[in-house]
C-alpha cells in the first residue's frame, strides 16, 4: 500500500471508497490509474476522474477462460453473438476479458483460421480477447508449423475433443497433440465425453423412438464423462503434461480428477454456472423449450450440483468459466435448426451465459456464504489469467491492467432476456434471483459498462499470452 506522496502526480482516474479484493485481502483503499495501470493503492489520491465507489466491492475484472464467439456450429447453423454482441454482454456482466476458440473450418489451416478470428474481432471489442485454439486435426502442417507458431504468437493453449464426430480426436492423435504441448510448453484443454457410448446411447434411443431434447441429457449420462476424465487425465500421465478438463459437470468426474492428481498429474479443472443451478429436468419441458438448455455436458441432477459445489469450497476447481455457447431458440438457424425437432440429436450445443457467470456464482457462492470474496475473484479472474499466461491482468496489484468491475453486494435483480445484452433470444435462467450484480466495469482504466449498460467505444483488442506456468 502507498500514500500519495508516492505518486503525487495527479492520476487519470482514482476509484474511492471501495472495499477492494486484492489477492491477499479484502481492505478499504484507493486505487489510482495512470495510463490504463494501476500505479497506486493508496490514501488521498488525486485524480482528473475520482470515481466514488463507497458501498461497492472493487473487484478484479471478469476474465471468461471459456467462450464461443462466432464458431462454425454445423451445416444452417449460426452462433448468436459476434465479437460486438459478445464482449458487450460480457461488459454487461462485469468481464474485461474474454477467452473465445479459434476452430478452423474444412479445409482451412488453423493459421487461416486465426486470421479470420482476429479479423473478425479487429475494433468489435467492448472487452480484451484473447485466443484459445481448438485443433481437429493431428496433421503434420498442424502439429509441426501452425501450433509451434501459433504458441508463439501467444495463443498457449489448446482445446482437444473426445465427442462430436469430425472433431474428435483418437488418443492416439491427442498424445501426439500433447507432445507438441509438452515440447512448446503450451496447455491442453480436454472436452472429455466417450463418443462411441454416447453413439450407442443416442442410437438406441432414437430406435426407441426417444427423440425429444431430455434425451440429449440421458445419452450422455454421468459414465460418459467419468470414463473420459479417466482417459483425459491417463493420456496427460502419458505424454507427461499438464491438462485442464474443461466443463466438468459432476462428482465422479472431479473423483478421476482427484485421483490422477493423488498420482502426481498436473490437472486443472473448471467448471461452470449451469452445473450448480440447472438440471436435466430443464431439459424435459414440454415439447421443444427444452431445447433451450442443451449443452454437453449436460446439466445433471441436485446431488450432481452438491459435489461441484463441494470441489468448488474445497478448491478442487482452479476456474469457473461460462462455456457461453450462443444461440438464437425461435430461430432455423439456432436450436430450432431443421431436423432439431425430430430427434435431440440435431439440436446445436450450447447455451449463453457469459453475462451471468458471475452474478450467478456471486450470488450462489458469496451471497449465500459458500466462498469468500477472495475465492470469488481467484475462480473468476485471477487463477484464470495465471494459469492461461495473462501476465498483467486478473488482480489488483499495482503494475496490472486496470481491468476493474464495482459490484453493488447488496443489489437485487432479477435475470430476465430482457435486462441481458447477448445476442440470443433467451437466457436459460430465466426468472432466477440474486443478490449481488456488477454495476461498473473499467477496462484498462476506461468505463465500458456503468448502470448496466454498455459504454464507449470498442477498445478491446487481443490480448498474446505468456506460456502457462503449469506447462513449463
Ligand atoms: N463444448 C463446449 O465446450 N462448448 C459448447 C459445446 C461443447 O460441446
Ligand atoms: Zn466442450
Ligand atoms: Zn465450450
Amino acid at each position: 500500500m502507498q500514500d500519495n506522496a508516492l505518486h503525487s502526480q495527479p492520476h487519470d482516474t482514482v476509484i474511492k471508497g471501495a472495499r477492494v479484493v486484492t489477492s491477499g485481502t479484502v481492505t478499504t483503499c484507493e486505487i489510482g490509474i495512470v495510463s490504463g495501470r494501476i500505479v497506486t493503492l493508496g490514501t488521498g489520491l488525486c485524480g482528473h476522474e475520482v470515481i466514488d465507489a463507497t458501498g461497492l466491492i472493487a473487484m478484479p475484472g471478469g476474465i471468461d477462460g471459456h467462450v464461443h464467439i462466432s464458431q462454425p456450429s454445423g451445416p444452417g447453423v449460426e452462433m448468436a453473438d459476434d465479437f460486438a454482441s459478445a464482449t458487450r454482454s460480457a461488459a454487461c456482466g462485469g468481464n474485461t476479458t474474454v477467452m473465445p476458440f479459434c476452430l478452423a473450418t474444412e479445409g482451412q489451416t488453423l493459421r487461416e483460421a486465426v486470421a479470420d478470428y482476429m479479423a473478425k474481432a479487429e475494433g468489435q471489442c467492448l472487452t480484451d480477447v484473447s485466443f484459445h485454439l481448438i485443433v481437429t486435426k493431428a496433421d503434420p502442417v498442424t502439429l509441426g508449423q501452425d501450433l509451434p507458431a501459433l504458441i508463439a504468437e501467444g495463443m498457449t493453449s489448446f482445446k482437444v475433443f473426445m465427442t462430436y464426430q469430425g472433431m474428435r480426436l483418437t488418443d492416439a492423435e491427442i498424445l501426439q497433440v500433447m507432445d507438441v504441448a509438452r515440447e512448446q510448453g503450451a496447455l491442453t484443454l480436454v472436452h472429455a465425453e466417450n463418443e462411441d457410448a454416447i453413439e450407442f446411447l443416442r442410437d438406441k434411443a432414437e430406435r426407441a423412438g426417444q427423440t425429444t431434447p431430455v434425451n440429449h441429457a440421458r445419452t450422455r449420462p454421468v459414465p460418459v464423462e467419468r470414463e473420459a476424465t479417466h482417459r483425459a487425465t491417463t493420456l496427460a500421465e502419458v505424454a507427461g503434461v499438464p491438462v485442464m478438463i474443461v466443463h466438468v459437470s459432476n462428482g465422479a468426474a472431479l473423483e478421476e480428477i482427484q485421483r490422477a492428481k493423488t498420482r502426481g498429474v498436473r490437472v486443472l479443472a473448471e467448471t461452470c454456472p449451469q452445473y450448480i443451478t440447472l438440471t436435466a429436468d430443464d431439459l424435459d419441458r414440454a415439447g421443444f423449450e427444452g431445447a433451450k438448455w442443451v449443452c454437453s455436458p449436460p446439466p445433471r441432477d441436485t446431488a450432481e450440483q452438491a459435489a461441484i459445489w463441494t470441489g468448488l469450497t474445497s478448491g478442487a476447481f482452479d476456474v469457473f468459466s461460462s462455456d457461453h455457447c450462443p444461440f438464437r431458440f425461435d430461430d432455423s438457424h439456432g436450436k430450432d435448426v431443421p431436423g432439431a425437432r425430430k430427434s435431440f440429436r440435431n439440436i446445436p450445443n450450447g447455451i449463453p451465459g457469459v453475462e451471468t457467470r458471475l452474478p450467478i456464482l456471486f450470488s450462489e457462492g458469496v451471497t449465500k456464504g459458500r466462498i469468500s470474496l477472495q475465492t470469488f475473484a481467484a475462480l473468476t479472474a485471477t487463477n484464470n489469467a495465471r494459469i492461461y499466461g495473462l501476465e498483467h491482468k486478473g488482480s489488483i496489484a499495482v503494475g496490472m491492467d486496470a481491468d476493474i468491475v464495482l459490484w453493488d453486494p447488496s443489489k437485487t435483480r432479477t435475470i430476465t432476456q430482457d435486462i441481458l445484452h447477448h445476442g440470443s433470444d433467451y437466457t436459460p435462467w430465466e426468472g432466477f434471483e440474486v443478490t449481488g450484480w456488477p454495476v461498473r466495469t473499467i477496462l484498462r482504466g476506461q468505463t465500458v459498462m456503468q448502470d448496466g449498460e454498455p459504454v464507449g467505444q470498442p477498445t478491446g483488442h487481443h490480448v498474446a499470452r505468456a506460456k502457462p506456468e503449469v506447462a513449463a
